[in-house]
C-alpha cells in the first residue's frame, strides 16, 4: 500500500512543507505572469490589426477610430478585472484548500473587504461611464457647417441619396440624386445597379436619415457605426472619412421580405475625385432631366 511519498527531505523543517513550496512557486511566477499579461495588454492597444481590434472592422473615419479605441479600452478594463478575479479564485483554490476536518476560523464580517467590493464596482462603473459619455458626445456631435450633406432616404427595399448642395436645375429633384435597384444576385451585373453613395476623404460629411415606410438602419461596416432610419423621425450623424474605401453598405434593421437585398455601393474617394464625380452626375442628370 505504501507509496514512496516520503521523499528524502534535504532542507527539512517547515520551510519545505508542500504549502511553503507552493507559496515560493507562486511568489516566483505570479509577478512574471502579471508582467507578461500587462505587456500583452499594453502592446495590444497600440497596434491596429485584426486581433487587437477584437473583431471590429478597420476604421475609415475619425469617429470610427474613437469607437475602436473605446472598444479596446473596454476589453483591457474587462481583462484587468478578469485577471484580478481569476487570480483571487485560483489563489483561493490553491492556498486555501480543505486540509483537515478542522472547521476554519469563522468570520461574520470583514468591514474593509465589504467597503472594497462596494466601492470598487462604483469606480469601475464611473470610469466606463466617463469614457462612454465622452466618446458618445464626440461621435454624435453635429458641427454646424459640414462640408458635404447627404440626405438618405430608406424605403422597402432600397436607398435614395441626395446631395442638396449640388443642384441639378430643371430636373425632377433639383439636386444630385442617386437611386438604384434592389440587389438581385440572379441578374448578371445587378450589383453595378445598386444605388451609389460617394463621399470625400478629409471632409466632414453630414448624413440626414429618413424613411418613407418602416424602420430601416444605415450601416457602412468600416464606419464601425449604425444608425436607425425612422419614418417621421429624422436622424443625423456626421463623420470625417480618413481612408479610401469601396464596398457595400447595408440595411441593418429587419424591415421586411427583401431586407437582406437592401444594399448600396459605397465609395470613399479623394476630395478632387468626389468633385469630379459630382460634376459628372450633375451633367448626366441634367441631360437626362432627372435621376441617375
Ligand atoms: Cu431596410
Amino acid at each position: 500500500m505504501s507509496l514512496n511519498r516520503s521523499a528524502p527531505s534535504s532542507a527539512g523543517g517547515s520551510g519545505n512543507t508542500p504549502l511553503a513550496r507552493r507559496v515560493r512557486l507562486a511568489r516566483r511566477w505570479l509577478p512574471r505572469a502579471a508582467i507578461a499579461a500587462a505587456v500583452l495588454l499594453a502592446t495590444a492597444g497600440c497596434q491596429s490589426n485584426a486581433f487587437t481590434r477584437m473583431g471590429m472592422p478597420a476604421p475609415i473615419t475619425k469617429q470610427a477610430k474613437v469607437v475602436v479605441t473605446m472598444w479596446q479600452g473596454s476589453w483591457i478594463a474587462a481583462w484587468a478585472v478578469g485577471i484580478v478575479v481569476w487570480g483571487a479564485i485560483i489563489a483561493a483554490v490553491i492556498f486555501f484548500r480543505k486540509r483537515s476536518d478542522r472547521v476554519p476560523h469563522q468570520v461574520r464580517y470583514n468591514l474593509p473587504i465589504e467597503i472594497l467590493y462596494t466601492v470598487v464596482p462604483f469606480i469601475m462603473i464611473g470610469v466606463l461611464f466617463f469614457f462612454t459619455a465622452r466618446d458618445e458626445n464626440y461621435i454624435d456631435a453635429l458641427p454646424p457647417h459640414p462640408d458635404v450633406v447627404v440626405n438618405v432616404t430608406g424605403f422597402q427595399w432600397s436607398w435614395e441619396f441626395q446631395y442638396p448642395q449640388y443642384k441639378v436645375p430643371k430636373s425632377e429633384y433639383g439636386e444630385v440624386t442617386e437611386l438604384g435597384q434592389m440587389w438581385n444576385g440572379d441578374t448578371p451585373g445587378n450589383e453595378n445597379q445598386l444605388p451609389v453613395l460617394e463621399v470625400p476623404i478629409g471632409e466632414t460629411v453630414r448624413f440626414n436619415l429618413t424613411s418613407t415606410d418602416v424602420i430601416h438602419a444605415f450601416w457602412i461596416v468600416p464606419f464601425d457605426f449604425k444608425r436607425d432610419v425612422i419614418p417621421d423621425h429624422p436622424n443625423h450623424f456626421e463623420v470625417t472619412p480618413t481612408a479610401a474605401y469601396t464596398g457595400i453598405g447595408h440595411c441593418t434593421e429587419l424591415c421586411g421580405l427583401y431586407h437582406s437585398r437592401m444594399l448600396f455601393r459605397v465609395k470613399v474617394v479623394p476630395a478632387a475625385q468626389f468633385k469630379e464625380w459630382i460634376a459628372a452626375q450633375q451633367a448626366q442628370q441634367t441631360a437626362a432631366g432627372g435621376v441617375q
